[in-house]
């Protein structure tokens, strides 16, 4: 029996209106492995309507209540951590080690970091010399809109679900209708930490069908979303007019950059995660690598030696290290602009072709290998544009002001790495180059304080930390005269 996965309104599982459900497809497989709702705008005013009669309780109940909800949805995401994982990683195709490692626990650690954060805030207060005295309300706006990509789909969207709820809105949320497992084990969970219903609720299926119908509804008047540029445009074309508050965080094409004083163990290690994590598919990878010319050689040489030995396989497997891309159109895709690379020039220095299947079940499955590819021009399609799957490339310099000028001479402005043992140059490069966040000598460390979000084409707004708890709060100033 194929599992259906219906929606979740008011906190119960209902089937779409329409009755119809799409095709859910395991990655490594290609084959329809469960079926979801196929929902549209009949079924977001359903969830709209929960979401409006459940904000008045919800929003006056005690932060401390709130919290403890919350904290009890974290300790159920850790009870069914492998269940979680398994879920995670047939429905996205990334390895099973990864998602039990990287995806859940973080979902969990957004739970309690967001459980705890609503017990402290502080709110400001200002006397106004001697003629009055002010104070700073945050309140929560209402319903809020989330919707979520593929590639980190449980992570993601508890990054969303987790803020806006702790703050006292209610929520209605949008998976991606690629991976929608997860997200509906997480109703399984709020159900039982005895969320009230109305508080959170998803509703599945296409962006256009239920996506906009969320960006469009009059009553949902925050947005948050996460997703690739062209989309994010669309959603804020969508929510402009209605005035809405909009947070965006969408592609990335993010420079990698290697000084030649740099710890080069550890920037070649550093540098295979960040070209291959997820199979390149998470939006801060460093797919632009650029090496300081007196270590480009040894660089190249080191780095594809290592991240040739990154096992493609079977995503249940685990000794996987590469699992499978997402679906045959972002296969296809990423296909495409390693052919394009070839026809601007570039030399493939490793991988570059589709592998045989890792065994029998995934004889039918999407995989592509960790491709490296060099000699390319800096300016390049290839070089400009997001791919978002297991392709790098590794380019030369000569100085900083060189290699500072590539990295920002793209649309997106996301993440960055710099590796350098020079703390002067540290300073001096993070603070040139355009991007919401600048790691030195690492990647994705995560301190869930601080802002994070892109910056041009790479998004609007910031979340994480303080800025989530802003971002779904309203200030209020009230103003007492003495
Ligand atoms: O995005 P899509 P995907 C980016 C990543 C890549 C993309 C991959 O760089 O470009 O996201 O995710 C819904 N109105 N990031 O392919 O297609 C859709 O159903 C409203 C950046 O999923 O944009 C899905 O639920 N919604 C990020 C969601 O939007 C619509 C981290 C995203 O879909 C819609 C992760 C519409 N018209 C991925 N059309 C970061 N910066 O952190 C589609 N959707």
């Amino acid at each position: 029996m194929t599992t259906r996965i219906p929606n979740f309104i008011n906190g119960e599982f209902v089937e779409p209106i329409g009755g119809n459900y799409l095709d859910n497809i395991e990655p490594a497989t290609g084959k329809t492995y469960s079926l979801v709702a196929d929902s549209g705008k009949e079924d977001v005013d359903l969830a709209v309507s929960a979401a409006e009669a459940a904000f008045p309780n919800w929003s006056r109940t005690p932060a401390a209540d709130r919290s403890k909800i919350l904290l009890r949805m974290a300790d159920l995401i850790d009870r069914d951590l492998e269940k979680l994982a398994r879920a995670e990683s047939i429905d996205t195709g990334k390895p099973l080690t990864l998602a039990r490692t990287l995806d859940i626990p973080r979902a969990a650690s957004n739970f309690r970091f967001f459980a705890t954060a609503i017990l402290h805030t502080e709110n400001e207060a200002h006397v106004t010399d001697g003629v009055a005295f002010n104070y700073t309300l945050r309140q929560p706006r209402g319903i809020a809109g989330l919707i979520s990509p593929w590639n980190l789909p449980l992570y993601l969207l508890s990054w969303k679900i987790a803020p806006a709820i702790a703050v006292g809105n209610t929520a209605i949320a949008k998976p991606s209708e690629l991976t929608p497992m997860t997200a509906f084990l997480l109703c399984e969970i709020a159900r039982e930490a005895s969320l009230p219903n109305g508080v959170l609720n998803v509703v599945h299926g296409t962006g256009p069908n239920v996506g906009a119908a969320i960006t469009a509804h009059p009553k949902i008047t925050t947005i948050s979303f996460t997703g690739g540029t062209v989309t994010g445009k669309k959603v804020a074309e969508a929510a402009a007019p209605m005035f809405k508050k909009v947070s965006l965080e969408l592609g990335g094409k993010n420079p990698n950059i290697i000084f030649a004083d740099a710890d080069l163990n550890a920037a070649i290690a550093g540098s295979v995660r960040s070209s291959f994590a997820n199979q390149g598919q998470i939006c801060l990878c460093g797919s632009r690598v650029f090496v300081e010319r007196p270590v480009y050689k040894e660089f190249v040489d080191r780095f594809t030696r290592i991240a040739s030995r990154l096992k493609v396989g079977d995503p249940l497997e685990e000794t996987t290290d590469q699992g499978a891309i997402v679906n045959k159109a972002q296969l296809e895709k990423v296909k495409f602009y390693v052919d394009l690379a070839q026809k601007e020039g570039g030399k493939i220095a490793m991988g570059g072709k589709a592998p045989d299947a890792p065994n029998e079940r995934c004889r039918d499955g999407y995989f592509f290998p960790p491709t490296v590819i060099v000699d390319l021009p800096v300016a390049c399609r290839t070089n400009r544009e997001e791919i978002f799957g297991p392709v790098i490339t590794i380019t030369p310099f000569d100085n900083e002001d060189e290699v500072i000028g590539y990295a920002n001479d793209v649309e997106y402005g996301l993440s960055s790495s710099v590796w350098t043992q020079n703390l002067g140059r540290a300073h001096r490069v993070a603070e040139k180059i355009n991007a919401g966040t600048v790691w030195v000598n690492c990647w994705l460390v995560r301190d869930l304080r601080v802002p994070f979000g892109g910056m041009k084409a790479s998004g609007v707004g910031r979340e994480g930390g303080e800025e989530a708890l802003r971002f779904f709060t309203e200030p209020k100033n009230v103003c007492i005269a003495k």
